[in-house]
């Protein structure tokens, strides 16, 4: 039984995707209708940057708002298979959020530790929503991650992070059903890196789509870091990351080896691109496209942007849009836009719409 129903198809990841997961029919179906998220053509885009289609796959449009629903329900119905009556992660806010809301969902006991000073509002208001016990270190997401690797081996805690094979699992759906949907594997496929857990899920989907020859051939990958945390790029861990997408914010991923081996086998890159341009490619893609997503969302727009035009030529492109941008709303605040403040009189208002028109 699922227990959620979309007007049409399967619901959520462990009800559409079953014959790819580690499930069994001991896993609880649990869903929030996760997964299915819509693929929309982005023509500004493609004409800004030279490519023939691109593509927005809008994880954002998953139930807790990021594209972490779809990990974190395989890894949550596995640790309830396994017994755990709770579960931890640390977290730049997605995956607390995700984790709070399945846990809650699900009667199990979820803590999150996330990095006291830098997380995004909508991200802490969801984990405390949700009934979440947040613990805010006075360190960095590198630190957490260490803190709750070695407190989960000594409690009776399962630990979600991506670093849990099951969170990987889940989330190559997401590759899985872009083929599903092009009917066939994109040329490029670009997406922001943090941790690294999501650019290795989505090799792992391509690849076994590939392999069962559901797909033709396989996407070159991009990821893209901010140029603040880009330890893929340098090749060494940064020790303090800093750059205004919060959720990238991070100087040493745990998955370090399975993007390097996506941009190796793929003959693709992981490139670092500065906060400006994030904010940039944030910006164009709310006022251009009508999609508000958050600024790390956007740092694989600005990778697309800053690529070489001749290598996008005729090339099918699809970005991944993995967070949802009311999560981070105070951010607007740095768009220059002017309220209008008027009196409550039509006169007012009237002039102020011929203004605008003019
Ligand atoms: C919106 O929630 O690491 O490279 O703890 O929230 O798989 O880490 C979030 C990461 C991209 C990077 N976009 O993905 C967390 C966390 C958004 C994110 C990433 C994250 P990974």
């Amino acid at each position: 039984m699922t227990d959620a129903r979309p007007p049409a198809g399967p619901s959520g990841v462990l009800e559409r995707y079953a014959e790819w997961l580690p499930i069994s029919d001991a896993t609880p179906r649990i869903s929030l209708g996760e997964g299915s998220t819509p693929l929309v053509r982005a023509d500004a885009l493609a004409r800004r940057c030279g490519a023939a289609e691109v593509w927005l796959k809008l994880e954002m449009c998953n139930p807790t708002a990021s594209f972490k629903d779809r990990g974190m329900v395989v890894a949550v119905a596995k640790a309830i298979e396994q017994g755990a009556t709770a579960v931890l992660c640390a977290s730049t806010g997605n995956t607390s959020a995700s984790a709070a809301a399945y846990a809650a969902r699900c009667g199990l006991r979820a803590f999150v530790l996330v990095p006291g000073a830098k997380i995004a509002q909508g991200k802490l208001a969801q984990a405390i929503a949700h009934g979440a016990r947040v613990l805010a270190i006075d360190g960095s997401f590198d630190d957490a991650l260490c803190i709750a690797r070695e407190v989960t081996e000594e409690l009776p805690v399962a630990l979600v992070n991506s670093v849990n094979p099951y969170r990987i699992a889940g989330q190559k759906t997401a590759a899985m059903e872009i083929v599903d949907s092009l009917g066939d594997a994109p040329d490029l496929h670009c997406l922001p890196v943090g941790n690294a857990g999501n650019i290795t899920a989505y090799w792992q989907g391509f690849s076994e789509y590939f392999h069962a020859e559901r797909a033709s051939r396989r996407p070159r990958m991009l990821g893209v870091q901010a140029a603040g945390a880009a330890p893929l790029v340098s090749g060494k861990v940064v020790e303090q990351p800093e750059t205004v997408a919060t959720a990238i914010r991070i100087g040493n991923p745990a998955s370090w080896d399975g993007a390097v081996a996506a941009r190796d086998a793929s003959g693709g890159a992981i490139v670092a691109v500065e906060d400006a341009q994030i904010l940039e490619a944030w910006q164009l893609l709310a006022s251009e496209e009508g999609v508000f997503c958050e600024p790390a969302s956007a740092a694989s727009v600005a990778g697309l942007l800053n690529a070489d035009p001749s290598e996008l030529a005729g090339k099918q492109v699809v970005c991944t849009i993995t967070g949802h941008g009311l999560k981070d709303a105070e951010l607007v605040e740095q768009i220059d836009s002017d309220m209008i403040r008027l009196s409550a009189d039509y006169g007012a208002v009237a002039s102020a719409l011929m203004e605008g028109l003019s």
